[in-house]
């Protein structure tokens, strides 16, 4: 039996374009229009409407935070004109979640943008910073009475490697350079948003707010020790897992350490060059791992990993996500349990947790990959929109209530 600190904030995940429907101003609705998608957002799971219900399930699972995002595109649909309607909407479900209970965690940009800034030339624009910083301090001010936790903005480099590496994503660029300005961009938004939350809630008198990034970390495990994976590993582990983190924290931009992790990455480099180091994976498929339904190993012990390689920060960690698509529910408890197991042994050896956030409270909209990835604790039934607890949440919900998890129980 392991047990978890008392205050241990345990919680789920969710973001707004994946779940609430109807994101008529975004550049994703427009892109899933064009690029003819399998599936298309559409109403995703009405949690627009029904997230009264969706936070009376939460609160029902003993959950104490939920992690959810802003959809800046709903707020200002077009430059410069706010809608007070959708920023009233947001202001309700925080105060909904406080009467819950759930301690909101705000995110203020997960990989989508209003349609206008993307026409500007998003990211890339050198306006691009005031833009977003105008929109964080209208929500800002909105919640700041309501929010102390705020992570501005989710998984930057996997938003950069699918939109401007792969080229997959919009605005479907592949280019090093622009990858590299919008980078460069995205850090800036970071350190100015970072000041100005600080500086509203201090004009204000309200506690101190506590900001971070969700940073995307995967293990990066060599398939053998030659040269090239060696110096691929040491590569990818700087430019994918650590660049955020290491410029925030230079800024001092960083309360604690917002990390998302999945799984791993095998590493087979086929030649020398600066492309294959950064981005050629394994092809032989001999990984003997489980797997989720989208292919990805199941490797708990890379938490432990990724966590022990974040104490040069000396910061508190919180686990914005961990989760796992499977259409097989005892899978899911089986990778929550082993999640949590190397989260408490990295805390044995001094890792400072502040919490856990399983991805995702419900089944959602996983961008190209469409419904058919089921990440949720609740099974979203997409023709009649009701929500159903699965088994995996049952067992979730008696580790968060009693902050217990007994290792030995099948
Ligand atoms: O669904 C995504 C989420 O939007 C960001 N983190 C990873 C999740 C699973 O792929």
């Amino acid at each position: 039996m392991i047990e978890f600190p008392k205050d241990f904030l345990w919680g789920a995940a969710i973001s707004a374009y994946q779940t609430e429907g109807n994101n008529l101003n975004s550049d994703w609705w427009d892109f899933e229009k064009k690029a003819g998608l399998k599936d298309a957002s559409g109403l995703a799971c009405r949690h627009y409407e029904f997230f009264r219900e969706d936070f009376a399930l939460a609160s029902l699972l003993n959950l104490r935070a939920l992690r959810l995002s802003i959809e800046w595109s709903r707020i200002e649909p077009q430059a410069g004109q706010f809608c007070e309607k959708e920023i009233e909407h947001y202001r309700e479900v925080v105060s909904v979640l406080r009467e819950r209970n759930l301690e909101p965690v705000v995110t203020l940009h997960h990989f989508t943008n209003p349609l206008w800034f993307a026409r500007l030339g998003g990211w890339q624009n050198k306006k691009s910073t005031d833009y977003f910083l105008r929109y964080v301090e209208k929500i800002t001010l909105a919640l700041c009475g309501q929010v102390r936790f705020w992570v501005t903005i989710n998984e930057p480099m996997v938003y950069i490697y699918h939109s401007f590496i792969l080229g997959f994503w919009p605005p479907q660029e592949k280019s090093f350079f622009k990858a590299l300005q919008a980078r460069n961009n995205l850090i800036k938004a970071h350190i100015k948003t970072y000041r100005l939350i600080q500086d509203i809630y201090q004009r204000k008198n309200l506690a101190k707010p506590l900001i971070s990034i969700a940073n995307s970390m995967q293990a990066f495990v060599p398939c053998s020790r030659s040269l090239k994976n060696r110096i691929a590993v040491y590569l990818r582990e700087k430019y994918f897992n650590h660049v955020f983190l290491d410029r925030l924290k230079k800024s001092g931009a960083l309360d604690f350490l917002g990390i998302n992790y999945y799984t791993r990455s095998l590493v087979e480099v086929e030649r020398w060059g600066l492309r294959n180091l950064f981005l050629d994976i394994c092809k032989k498929n001999h990984s003997l791992l489980p797997k989720n339904s989208l292919g990805w190993d199941i490797y708990p012990e890379g938490m432990y990993s990724v966590l022990l390689g974040l104490a040069k920060y000396r910061l508190p960690v919180f686990i914005l996500e961990n989760g796992i698509c499977t259409d097989d529910d005892s899978q899911r408890w089986d990778f929550i349990r082993g999640h949590l197991k190397s989260i408490y042994l990295a805390m044995q050896k001094g890792v400072k947790v502040w919490g856990y956030l399983y991805w995702s409270l419900m089944d959602n909209f996983e961008w190209d990959k469409g419904f058919t990835p089921r990440f949720g604790l609740i099974e979203v039934d997409y023709a009649t929109y009701k929500r159903k607890p699965r088994d995996s949440a049952r067992e979730f919900a008696a580790v968060c209530k009693t902050g217990r998890l007994d290792l030995d129980a099948e």
